[in-house]
């Protein structure tokens, strides 16, 4: 089958290739036929090596399809489910799943599946991006990692889901609990940031500020809900007129870089909430003076996958694409095949796009 390798980290360029394998299902595993994947700045995050993965490796980890086998001992998933891929799911019964109501914390499944090297390229074992690897025509996954959906939902959409959409409305809704009439700033407007600010939106925020680089997202972010948008170098502006200098109720961080992580800190009011949904690089530090962390009272979260319980919280993102109240079809900016997915990385690099969608067919 087809699938796009990472054969070193580090390596510019995926390689595309057509004679992928994968091992058999083992117990309590599913094989799924991916239709569409999305792709996410993590998987170039996993290229340069911000984001740790062993390689050889198939990139991809938003996707959604179709389980096309199942292994022993599997329940509650059957041969020609439509389903969307869960990077992280839950066990369902350890103390972050149980006690503590945060499944998505829990490491007992993920930790299997970053372990195991699922897909083969003749005898030599080849790793999955964050345990999926849904670059591929086909994936091995531990039954807790597909969420079945209605057979209605376009799989475009509903790859969407899997991972930038359930982390950005989810950083909104789930981890920041943004109130109704508040004031956002959303630094980074791709996939994960577009989302944050449709779940600001949707939490009844009354401003909301788009922060990007690239101008041309400005008029894209308020298509989505921002009431605002401008350049990192104008915030301080906008700051001013919308918070008469006080700094936003919340700030979210969507791009992963130590310089934006103390802005948003820095834009974010006395008391208020600043919330880090981008992913930086383990060496890399973000500095607090030691007086300012006692004196301003902020409270300063991380966000992992939305904080979503995604046995429910997928879902939830279902019905509100429903509702008309999430927009999932526009933030599709392209649609692609496999064989363009370095010309994909490279826009997505430079900032141009919100999602593209590889689908197979
Ligand atoms: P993206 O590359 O599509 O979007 C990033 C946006 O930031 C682009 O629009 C850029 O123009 C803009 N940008 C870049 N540098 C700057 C800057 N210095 N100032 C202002 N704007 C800038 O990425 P994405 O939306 O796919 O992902 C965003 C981050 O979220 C990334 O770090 C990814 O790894 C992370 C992520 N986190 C989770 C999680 O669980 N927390 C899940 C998925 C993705
Ligand atoms: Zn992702």
């Amino acid at each position: 089958m087809r699938a796009a390798l990472l054969r070193n980290t580090g390596d510019d360029t995926l390689d595309i290739v057509d004679d992928m394998t994968t091992v058999d299902p083992g117990p309590g595993q599913v094989r799924v036929r991916i239709v569409a994947t999305g792709v996410c700045h993590s998987d170039l995050s996993a290229m340069n090596g911000t984001i740790p993965q062993p390689a050889p490796a198939v990139l991809g980890h938003e996707g959604a399809g179709i389980v096309a086998e199942v292994g022993p001992g599997v329940s509650g998933v059957a041969e020609g489910d439509h389903v969307i891929v869960a990077w992280s799911p839950p066990c369902g019964s350890c103390p972050s799943c149980t006690g503590r109501h945060q499944p998505h914390l829990c490491f007992n499944v993920q930790l299997g599946m970053a372990v195991s090297a699922n897909f083969r390229l003749g005898d030599e074992p080849v790793f999955g991006m964050a345990g999926t690897g849904t670059f591929a025509e086909e994936v091995i996954l531990p039954k807790e990692a597909v969420i079945k959906i209605d057979d209605d939902v376009p799989f475009e959409v509903a790859s969407l889901i899997g991972c930038g959409v359930m982390t950005g409305v989810g950083a909104a809704i789930n981890t920041a609990k943004v109130t109704p009439g508040s004031s956002v700033v959303v630094f980074g407007c791709g996939g994960v940031g577009i989302s944050v600010i449709q779940g600001a939106r949707i939490a009844g925020a009354s401003e909301i500020v788009a922060v990007d680089l690239n101008p041309d997202k400005h008029a894209t972010a308020k298509s989505f809900g921002a009431t605002h948008a401008c350049t990192p170098d104008d915030l301080v502006e906008l700051r001013t007129e919308i918070t008469g200098g006080e700094g936003f109720d919340y700030a979210f961080e969507a791009i992963g870089l130590p310089v934006t992580m103390r802005a948003a800190y820095d834009a974010t009011r006395r008391g208020g909430t600043t919330v880090i949904v981008g992913v930086g690089r383990a060496e890399q530090e973000v500095t607090f003076n030691a007086f300012e962390l006692f004196f301003d009272e902020k409270r300063m979260t991380g966000s992992y996958y939305g904080s979503a319980d995604v046995r429910t919280d997928f879902h939830r993102m279902i019905r509100l694409w429903r509702a008309g109240r999430l927009d999932l079809e526009a933030m599709i900016t392209r649609r692609i095949s496999i064989d363009e997915i370095n010309d994909a990385m490279g826009a997505l690099a430079r900032g141009e796009v919100i999602r593209q969608v590889i689908t197979f067919d």
